[in-house]
């Protein structure tokens, strides 16, 4: 029923103005606001097979970079959005390219329904 649901939002999903985000392919189980030079929340629990978010709030251009070279959103314009689905338990730091004071974590565990992604 839950993969229903998500096949249904594919259907009605409008066409985002171009941006270097990839294309979502799930809701996203969170999302991490990009605001004032921070990650919001800096650090985040999800499960394998989750999708993450990142919107850009800020009127800054930022990325989503993580440090083992996992994913990288690119430089994300102002207002833009990206979004990642992690397919593998582990910890993931990442890090704005451009202020690279700016800093957050991505904890992935393991889904405790056992599911396959
Ligand atoms: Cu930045």
């Amino acid at each position: 029923m839950f993969l229903s649901v998500l096949t249904g939002l594919g259907l009605l999903a409008t066409p985002w103005a171009a941006t270097a985000a990839s294309k979502p392919t799930n809701s996203p189980a969170l999302t991490v606001h990009i605001k004032d030079y921070k990650y919001a929340p800096k650090t985040a629990k999800v499960r394998v097979g989750d999708t993450v978010a990142f919107a850009n709030d800020d009127d800054e251009t930022h990325t989503v970079t993580v440090t083992d070279g996992t994913f990288d959103s690119r430089e994300l314009k102002e207002k833009a959005r990206f979004s990642h689905t992690f397919t593998k338990a582990g910890t993931y730091n990442y890090y704005c390219k451009i202020h690279t004071q700016m800093k957050g974590t991505i904890v992935v565990e393991t889904s405790k329904k056992g599911a396959v992604q």
